[in-house]
């Protein structure tokens, strides 16, 4: 018994930290903002974003690489995981955006340690 706790409690307190957090792009977006300030999608690192896209469009998030890597075309239907790696705060230093649209295609997020 007293291996299987050696062996078990590490796994459980690694894998307990980390969780998805799950946002969907709503229909109809296109170049308009995914979510705003009082939406912010809210993690923390370590954490997977999952993106849902369920629009019309293919969308691309847009990151300086945090609080994830700078993110892949994703098709409508697909999904695309944000894996967060760095905090980051879109109320101290503004929102990330939709890399094929531009700034006005704002993607807030709280990312915190
Ligand atoms: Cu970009």
């Amino acid at each position: 018994m007293k291996l299987l706790a050696l062996v078990c409690i590490p796994f459980f307190a690694v894998s307990s930290f980390a969780s998805i957090v799950e946002f969907h792009i709503a229909p109809g977006t296109i170049s308009n903002p995914w979510n705003t300030h009082s939406t912010s999608i809210k993690a923390t690192v370590g954490d997977t974003i999952r993106f849902y896209n369920d629009d019309s469009v293919v969308h691309r998030l847009h990151t300086y690489g945090a609080p994830c890597e700078h993110g892949p075309d994703f098709e409508p239907g697909a999904t695309f995981d944000c894996v967060t790696i760095d905090v980051y705060s879109s109320a101290a230093d503004g929102p990330l955006y939709d890399h094929n649209y531009g700034e006005a295609a704002e993607v807030w997020f709280e990312v915190v340690k």
